[in-house]
């Protein structure tokens, strides 16, 4: 008997111990050190919440679990401050000095007369000012002379999820879809509630809940009534649900013989559907629609432009308060042209006809998130329309859920970017915040990477880029250091030379990942359909511009697609100041190079080497790196948690022959046109290119 309860209690400590990463980065544990518990005992004696909401109660509530986690003392919540010190006052104030220089959603918290005040201008201002605090103690940061004032940069900071009706998500890698569409609205899972508050504590206020390949199922009453459920749940959260739909709703569900948005009846139909979506979902975010892209419906099937279709949905959701997300990410199939220009030049003759109640929203770069895409040139180039940006958090391209990608440097990388477009210092970042054309709203969208995974996004390490994603949604200027370091801080580890080790693996991941994947400014050359592991050779699929082949264009005298005016000119769309960064190949940086240019194999880079030896050792550099990091991680063995070390390890592992598969089919494929030696010391593949060629066709076996 005894000898049983003594493995009870055995499993029941180490199932207290074990880290699933269920909890994310909103981990409440016991601070270890009792002298810095004290300390910030003696400031949270209790949380007083002068405001009545749900969205401010839920900040109290927050506070108080916060408080007795770190902290191991109960906290109690008062209604109204009665004038105690040594405690967290919460005030929602509209007027007065202390919000003066706070927009809505913004907050300060100050150190006053012994109490700490998180002052906001509305409710989930005061909630995102609790997240701050606790991102205080939980990143062990002093309390006693706090002073901030925080306003989000962008006002709607929102995830895209591409899940689907049937529980499968696009382009997802951690599990099914979390919104559970057979189970509401009768029964509420309870990770609603932390997806909610996960969402809230990095500054995310929306969520449009199905994919952009949108069913128009999402519009019957059956599914707004689930919908309304999962609204909700996230609106004491502060977050609002969007809904994608699809174009030709008119006709699929309501029978029309058109869904021609200058039609009466259609325009009728939406007005009616947007008046019965409200009923359910009083603050309904708005739509989100991909229109006349990879054989979605659109306006331009009734010869309508994409303003058309947008405009015909701001009338439908005038009387409201919600918008229209009208997405950018257009191309067609033409091999001639180059698909680089044509979301540009299909918008740019609408700049300025879109109701101010439209985003067009546009991908970071040109082609579709590519390790490393330039700039989108329509980003400088749209100054009467409000431009949002949509990154992509899920790594469809970025070694899914095996891979270990940090994403803050890339997102960083696009935002700090200076389109010209008013002169120097006309960064993404501030044409998307609306600053640089005075534009009043403002989004920044990412895919989401949540699953129904017991850690919401399989790779541990991907929780950091949906932590990346909002932290940089609120302010662009942090740098990815920075986040990093909270990450690994609340989420890994406390111990100080461990958070080093891991910033360090973090910030080296993207670039290695580029270097065994992309290196040089390729793009574009996984495998078909899966969008997984290599397949450069790929010269045939359902359309041109869905093969390798477009993309890096190799041939006997080089490589890379030549965009200057010889050839496809998407030089032009950009500044001449970005041209002149980018368009002579001997000055273009090496990272953009075969983007732009088409490259001798033999031609002298500013290395020093030939384009051939510089692509070798950059592959076969990038799977010597992923060797490192492995080496780096196991020296961490007993700071992290061994679920979480174990996991990562093994996915490492992963990574490591994934990297060596990538740099062999590479290698092999493009040693055929350059027709050079790989460089010594550097060892050729030990297996042949056919060989490499079959690790893809297994992945096409049914
Ligand atoms: C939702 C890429 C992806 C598609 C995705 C599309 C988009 O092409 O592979 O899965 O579809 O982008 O962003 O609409």
């Amino acid at each position: 008997m005894f000898k049983k309860l003594a493995i009870f209690f055995l499993f029941i400590s180490f199932a207290s111990i074990a880290d699933d990463g269920s909890r994310l980065w909103l981990k409440y544990d016991l601070l270890k050190d009792p002298k810095q518990r004290e300390a910030y005992i003696n400031l949270t004696k209790f949380v007083a919440l002068n405001y009545n909401s749900p969205i401010a109660t839920n900040a109290a509530n927050e506070l108080k679990i916060g408080f007795e986690g770190l902290l191991g003392k109960k906290i109690p919540v008062v209604q109204n401050w009665t004038g105690k010190t040594g405690g967290i006052i919460l005030e929602v104030n509209t007027t007065g000095i202390s919000v003066q220089h706070l927009v809505d959603d913004g907050f300060a918290i100050q150190q006053q007369k012994g109490n700490i005040f998180i002052t906001a201008k509305t409710p989930s201002g005061v909630l995102y000012g609790a997240f701050e605090l606790l991102r205080y103690i939980q990143t062990a940061k002093d309390l006693n002379k706090i002073s901030v004032v925080s306003n989000p940069k962008v006002k709607i900071r929102m995830l895209n999820h591409w899940d689907n009706a049937n529980g499968t998500v696009e382009r997802g890698y951690a599990g099914s879809s979390m919104w559970k569409w057979t189970e509401l609205p009768f029964r509420i899972d309870p990770r609603y509630i932390q997806y909610a508050r996960a969402n809230a504590s990095i500054g995310i206020n929306a969520a449009s809940i199905n994919n952009v390949n949108a069913s128009s199922r999402f519009l019957t009453a059956e599914y707004l009534e689930k919908i309304k459920a999962v609204a909700d749940i996230l609106r004491p959260y502060g977050i609002r649900v969007f809904i994608s739909v699809n174009f030709r709703s008119p006709r699929t569900l309501g029978g029309l013989k058109t869904s021609d948005p200058l039609d009466a009846e259609v325009r009728k139909w939406w007005n009616d559907k947007t008046k019965e979506i409200h009923e359910y979902i009083p603050d309904f975010g708005g739509f989100l629609v991909k229109a006349n892209s990879e054989g979605e419906p659109g306006p331009q099937d009734y010869g309508r432009t994409h303003a058309d279709g947008a405009n015909m949905l701001a009338e439908a959701m005038r009387p409201y308060s919600g918008i229209v997300i009208w997405r950018a990410f257009v191309y067609n199939a033409d091999p001639k042209g180059d698909r680089f220009k044509e979301a540009y030049e299909q918008f740019k003759p609408l700049d300025g006809t879109f109701d101010p109640k439209v985003i067009v929203q546009v991908k970071n770069g040109p082609i579709d998130f590519m390790p490393r895409e330039p700039f989108h040139p329509m980003f400088g180039a749209f100054p009467k329309t409000t431009l949002g940006m949509e990154f992509q958090i899920t790594q469809e391209y970025l070694g899914q859920s095996t891979h270990l990608t940090y994403l803050a440097p890339m997102f960083k990388e696009c935002l700090d970017t200076d389109t010209y477009a008013k002169g120097k210092g006309s960064t993404v970042a501030k044409v998307i915040d609306g600053s640089l054309d005075s534009h009043q709203n403002s989004l920044m969208a990412g895919v989401a990477n949540t699953g129904s995974d017991i850690n919401w996004t399989g790779h541990p390490f991907n929780q950091a880029n949906w932590y990346a994603f909002g932290r940089l949604a609120w302010n662009h200027t942090l740098s990815s250091e920075e986040i990093a370091s909270e990450w690994i801080v609340m989420t890994l580890t406390k111990n100080s030379v461990s958070q080093e080790k891991i910033k360090n693996i973090m910030l080296k991941s993207l670039p290695v990942y580029i270097s065994y994947t992309y290196p040089l400014g390729t793009a574009h050359m996984m495998g078909e359909g899966h969008h997984y592991g290599p397949e450069p050779w790929l010269a045939k699929s359902g359309r041109p511009d869905w093969t390798s082949v477009y993309y890096h264009r190799a041939d006997s005298i080089g490589l890379g697609f030549d965009r200057t005016g010889k050839v496809s000119n998407a030089l032009s769309l950009y500044h001449p100041e970005v041209q002149k960064l980018w368009g002579n190949a001997d000055q273009c940086p090496l990272d953009y190079l075969l983007w732009f240019h088409h490259v001798a194999w033999d031609k002298k880079l500013s290395t020093g080497r030939t384009l051939w030896n510089e692509l070798c050792v950059r592959y076969y550099g990038g799977v010597e790196e992923v060797k490192k990091l492995q080496t780096v991680w196991e020296s961490m063995k007993t700071e992290i948690d061994d679920e979480t070390f174990e996991n990562v390890k093994g996915r490492l592992k992963i990574q490591e022959k994934e990297a060596l598969w990538w740099r062999d089919a590479c290698i092999l494929y493009f040693i055929n046109y350059a027709r050079m030696p790989i460089p010594s010391p550097l060892a050729a593949p030990t297996r042949s290119l056919d060989e490499v060629k079959k690790l893809v066709e297994i992945y096409h076996l049914r």
